[in-house]
């Protein structure tokens, strides 16, 4: 725990069960542990990766936290178990899937942790929302923006705003 609180991003995925049910109750819990700022909207969104797996739903939040990298982590694994996600193959459909994207400005890259998330910076699914909540947010190692970061990618058309029912 440290004595200052700290912003940070997280992305949330799910696509299996009752996607959007899944995503209310994961930014729920978050909720209990942290101080959710802001929440984007919902995306429905085409499988990156390995593209034979059903369609996610995806947002991201933005929230303050006492809590140091690897306290958060946990809590966001912790999460991902409560609503159904067995371990195994890290890209398998999931009910739940917490990635944190960004803490503070640090750069961080042990075994268990790498922050920013490595992979966010070409995902439209993590910077669609993202855009949304934080357009002006630079990313520390590129030193881009996430609006300037969103210009320059591919894959834009496979991501839609959801309507939930
Ligand atoms: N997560 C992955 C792999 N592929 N594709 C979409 N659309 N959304 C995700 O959250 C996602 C993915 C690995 O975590
Ligand atoms: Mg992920
Ligand atoms: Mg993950």
């Amino acid at each position: 725990m440290k004595d200052e609180s700290v912003t940070v991003y997280l992305s949330l995925g799910s696509n299996i069960g009752e996607r959007q049910e899944n995503l209310d109750k994961a930014v729920d819990f978050l909720s209990q542990k942290l101080q959710v700022a802001k929440v984007s909207s919902v995306y429905d969104t085409a499988p990156v990766g390995d593209i034979e797996q059903p369609r996610f739903l995806n947002l991201v939040c933005q929230a303050y936290t006492r809590l140091a990298p690897k306290e958060l982590l946990a809590v966001a694994k912790g999460i991902e178990s409560k609503l159904g996600r067995k371990p195994g193959k890290p890209d398998a459909p999931r009910p739940m899937d917490i990635d944190i994207l960004f803490y503070g400005d640090k750069v961080i890259k042990t075994p268990e942790l790498i922050i920013p998330h490595p992979r966010l910076v070409e995902r439209a699914f993590v910077l669609i929302p993202l855009n949304e909540i934080a357009p002006d947010l630079v990313h520390p190692v590129s030193g881009k923006t996430i609006k300037e970061l969103l210009k320059g990618i591919s894959g834009k058309q496979g991501v839609f705003k959801w309507e939930s029912s």
